[in-house]
């Protein structure tokens, strides 16, 4: 009972427990009843936009990456607290004094257990990438595709391999918002029955510069400048442009980079590319290139510029947020596999170079072959354990790929181990269990920092006799790598076809919708007005001139400049003038998900249709939709059928940009008008398709939100209210009304 328990504490025993009974209890052999906690993730409705998702337990799925990682995985619930030592702590509120009034005494190993762990609890950053969010999956391959590799996870149809994908973005440090323009990070680590394989890519499929000795330049150029650490997670700044400006093979990139590919609606929503050429090999040691394309089933869809900027400061984790809660709801996110397959004779046709990863190598030349699907089910349980410990790295390929001469994948093969060691504190990174293969690993290495395997006995080396010879070699089971013939003059150079840094650039360009070039123009528009040195403004107009004439004057006019004369080209061969490549536009993947995980918001007032309301809004919750009843203040709302509604959000913590799409109920009166026309006027300018029944239609009048022609503004007596949800949900899955931006 109470008394003895008190009596059995040997401190402060004449004060009353500031902590309540929770604070003793348990001792040991009791069973320990958990406090009822002040606030859980169901419970709690405050924090924008992530109410009512999950029941804020954890969700054990079935991933085999997941059973070696549940010998790591710590449940507290009905356990006692104990120091690192697993000695069990008596109290952990207050430090040991010599008397109540008296100095805290060196003796207190709890305490400075405590506060020395507390005190290197932070890891160095990643170099680039540092913002990011991961979550657990399978791959799934459709076909037996041993003929062309021998890669484990492609040997059956239906085969499953369990991965861990982390998306990022590249300039912002760790706690950067999530919808500033930037590359994605799109990075796959299989855990395959060969060992692990990182396909380590972009959501872009070319990248900024042709070799790896200009990387550390690019990233110093673009991070925060160094005398004053601003601007946080922008290209829009002076060195960036300088150093773009003197860089021409950036410029296929920067058409990217300015689109609307820069800012995704979603991690879900965009696509990822391995970037570089790879090769694969069959077990007869065949091989054919490589182009590794993942394709989102939600289509690729991206944020308007100005919502971007908004969200930045409304939810600065909204990709992060968005991919949880996808996955928390159920609403699994999927990639398909595509590869594009070429061989030797085919390269040396086309009219670039396929080791230049500023080239793709264009659908229309090389279509894409789907040969798999990857799901991502489970959310990590830990954040810093599983996504910040997480070690991705270029060079990690299984039997069955390999690389090319790209002199940019050949950098990378060397630093992503290399900034391991700093940032994860050692060589043996690959213990810590994100990162153990499910593969057996077995050789001579030994010790460093944090080991974990303990080797038995006492052969650490190779060839031996003492071990029988083991670990032996795999031989031919093993990584071979493809016997490519090398010749050449030591060199520090680049083969003639690198240097047409513009026909591609021109073929995006020309690929593009006339919306999307619009945004490019705009983009470029911005960017350059924040650089304060006209001399960086003008070379990149010289060198937008090399792209497209219309698009370099639309962007001089922008800056209110005169265009240059262009940059000189670095090759005298004439460009290559390409077809445009549909597959291009961001609107060639609409996607197959409708309104499924589409976040709506549905403004109701004082005396709102409260039948009709609920009625719709358990329709659009059974489509999968993410429907949220908003107003100027939570809680109960009376309506027109006396029930209240129980409004969840308020204008003030899901402001109009975290919304898909808006529904304005049939009510007599709003309350809040200033906040509520608003959020319709920025609903309609970013382009969100609107509903108003019955009188929300007056809503729609104050704000001055024109009604016609528009076809994503919907007006409806409550009568037709079915109908016209019928048409809001296809213009929800459509994603955005661009039509809009024409008028
Ligand atoms: Fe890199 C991280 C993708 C070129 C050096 N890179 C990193 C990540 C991604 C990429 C997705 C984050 C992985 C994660 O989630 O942990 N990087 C690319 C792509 C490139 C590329 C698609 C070009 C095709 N990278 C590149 C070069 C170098 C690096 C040329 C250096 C020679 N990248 C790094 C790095 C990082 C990294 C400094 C930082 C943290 C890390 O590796 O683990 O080593």
């Amino acid at each position: 009972g109470d008394e003895t328990l008190a009596a059995e504490m040997p401190f402060n025993s004449t004060k009353p427990l500031e902590y309540g009974e929770a604070a003793y209890t348990p001792h040991k052999g009791e069973t320990h009843t958990p406090p009822t906690p002040i606030a859980t993730a169901s419970t709690c409705t405050e924090t924008v936009a992530s109410e009512k998702v999950g029941d804020g337990q954890p969700d054990i799925g079935d991933n085999a990456i997941n059973r070696p990682l549940d010998r790591v995985r710590v449940d507290d619930t009905g356990r006692e607290l104990t120091t690192n030592q697993g000695v069990p702590v008596a109290d952990n509120q207050n430090s040991l004094k010599a008397g109540l009034r008296g100095p805290t005494l060196m003796e207190d190993f709890i305490l400075r257990e405590k506060l020395t762990h507390f005190d290197h609890e932070r890891i160095p950053e990643r170099a680039v990438h540092a913002r990011g969010s991961a979550a657990h999956g399978y791959f799934e391959s459709y076909e037996d595709l041993r003929a062309i590799t021998r890669a484990a996870p492609f040997a059956a149809a239906g085969k499953r391999t369990p991965v861990f994908v982390r998306f990022s973005t590249v300039a912002g440090e760790r706690g950067s918002a999530d919808t500033v323009r930037d590359v994605r990070g799109f990075a796959v680590k299989f855990y395959t029955d060969d060992g692990n394989w990182d396909l380590v890519g972009n959501n872009i499929p070319v990248f900024f510069i042709q070799d790896a000795m200009k990387f550390p330049d690019l990233v110093h150029a673009v991070k925060p400048e160094p005398h004053h650490a601003m601007p946080q997670a922008s290209s829009a700044h002076d060195t960036f442009w300088d150093f773009a400006s003197l860089s021409p093979e950036i410029a296929h990139m920067l058409m990217w980079q300015t689109s609307d590919r820069a800012i995704p609606r979603s991690y879900r929503m965009m696509q990822g590319f391995g970037v570089h050429t790879f090769r694969l090999v069959n077990d007869k040691g065949a091989s054919l290139f490589c182009k590794f394309h993942w394709t989102p089933m939600a289509g690729t869809h991206s944020l308007v510029w100005d919502e971007a900027v908004r969200i930045a400061g409304a939810d600065p984790d909204y990709h992060r947020r968005d991919l949880w809660e996808a996955i928390d709801s159920g609403q699994f996110p999927e990639w398909e596999l595509g590869l594009q397959l070429f061989t030797e004779e085919q390269a040396a046709q086309f009219p670039f170079d396929i080791l230049d990863p500023t080239k793709i190598v264009p659908e229309e030349l090389v279509p894409v072959r789907p040969v798999g699907k990857m799901v991502l089910d489970r959310n990590p349980d830990n954040f810093f354990a599983e996504t910040e410990q997480a070690a991705f790295c270029a060079a990690q390929v299984v039997p069955g790929i390999d690389f090319t001469n790209d002199p940019l994948l050949q950098g990378r093969l060397h630093s992503y181990i290399d900034t391991q060691i700093t940032r994860l504190g050692g060589p043996n990174f690959h213990e810590i269990p994100i990162n153990t293969p499910v593969a057996q690993i077995h050789n001579n290495q030994r010790e460093g920092f944090h080991r974990q395997q303990i080797n038995r006995g006492r052969v650490n080396y190779e060839p031996n006799s003492l071990a029988g010879g083991c670990p032996f070699q795999a031989g031919a089971r093993g990584f071979v790598s493809v016997p490519e013939p090398s010749q050449g003059n030591e060199v520090r150079g680049k083969p003639e076809l690198f240097a047409d840094h513009y026909s591609q650039a021109r073929l995006f360009w020309v690929s593009q919708s006339a919306v999307e070039q619009r945004h490019i123009i705009d983009a470029f528009r911005f960017e350059l007005t924040r650089v304060q040195t006209p001399a960086v403004r003008s070379r990149v107009l010289a060198l937008l001139l090399n792209i497209d004439e219309r698009l370099a004057g639309a962007v001089a006019d922008g800056l209110g400049m005169v265009l240059p004369p262009p940059l000189p080209l670095s090759s005298d061969n004439p460009p290559h003038d390409y077809q445009p490549s549909p597959a291009l536009s961001l609107f060639a993947r609409p996607g197959a998900l409708g309104v499924r995980t589409r976040r709506v918001a549905w403004m109701v007032g004082q005396g709102a249709e409260g039948g009709q309301v609920r009625k719709l809004y358990a329709a659009l919750l059974d489509a999968g939709a993410v429907p949220r009843l908003i107003s100027a203040r939570i809680g109960p709302l009376a309506t027109s059928d006396d029930a209240p509604l129980d409004v969840e959000i308020s204008f003030e913590t899901g402001p109009s940009v975290l919304w898909d799409g808006v529904i304005v109920a049939d009510s007599p009166v709003f309350v809040g008008d200033a906040q509520a026309l608003e959020f319709l006027r920025l609903q309609y300018q970013h382009d969100k398709p609107i509903l108003a029944l019955g009188n929300g239609a007056e809503l729609l009048k104050a704000a001055k939100i024109p009604r016609k022609p528009d076809p994503g503004v919907i007006v409806a007596e409550s009568a037709d209210a079915e109908a016209a949800l019928a048409s809001f949900k296809e213009m929800l899955a459509r994603h955005r009304v661009y039509a809009r931006e024409r008028a």
